[in-house]
Parts: structure tokens; sequence; C-alpha cells
């Protein structure tokens, strides 16, 4: 009997600490996460230059970019940020952004590794 109330206490204790760590995920400022296809991204300058606009974005927490798969995860505050203000910043960059269209004068100025064939 003894040992079936421990286990019920450490039932509950355990359960107790579950919720405790969803609060502490809830209480985060809810961020969103994204995948952004970046198809003209070629080396890790490209990556420097497109992790560098869109950490000056507002409400973005944190971008990575995979250059094998050529694609930016990036986490934002939906509050303060929609999706489409991080493509259009990676668009003002000079690379395409899932449908938004990279800024051609941006790309021209580009080092010419960096530009697209
Ligand atoms: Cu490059």
């Amino acid at each position: 009997m003894k040992k079936l109330i421990a286990l019920a206490l450490l039932l509950s204790v355990a359960a107790f600490a579950g919720d405790k760590k969803d609060q502490q995920k809830m209480d985060m400022s809810h961020p969103g996460h994204a995948m952004i296809s970046v198809p003209t991204v070629q080396c890790d300058n490209c990556v420097k230059t497109i992790t560098a606009a869109v950490k000056k974005v507002d409400g973005v927490e944190s971008i990575k970019i995979d250059l094998d798969k050529k694609v930016a995860h990036v986490n934002f505050d939906p509050k303060k940020v929609k999706l489409v203000a991080i493509e259009k910043a990676i668009a003002a960059s000079g690379y395409d952004a899932n449908n938004v269209k990279r800024n051609k004068k941006a790309h021209d100025a580009l080092p010419q590794c960096c530009r697209s064939k």
C-alpha cells in the first residue's frame, strides 16, 4: 500500500513537471517557424548575406540556412512580423524567397560568385 501511494505521488509530480514545461513553452513569445525556399543560394557568402538581411527584420528570432537543401529555417514572432515581410527582406537582399522574386539591383550588386548563372 505504501508503495502504491509513493507511486501515485511520483506520477502526480511527474505530471505537474510536465505541465510546468508546457507552460514555459507557451510563455515564450509564441514563435512561428517557417521554411522558406531560397533556390538561388549558392555559397557561404550567400548564406551570410541572407542571414544578415533577415536578422534585421523586427520580430525575427533566429535564422538558419541549409545550403544543401536551399531552405531557410526562420523562427519569428507572428505577432510582430508576417512571413511575407521576411520573404521580402530576402528578395531585397538579392535572392528569390518562395514566390517572391529577388530584387534585380540587389542581385546584380552581389559578388560575381553569388549571382545566378
Ligand atoms: Cu554566394
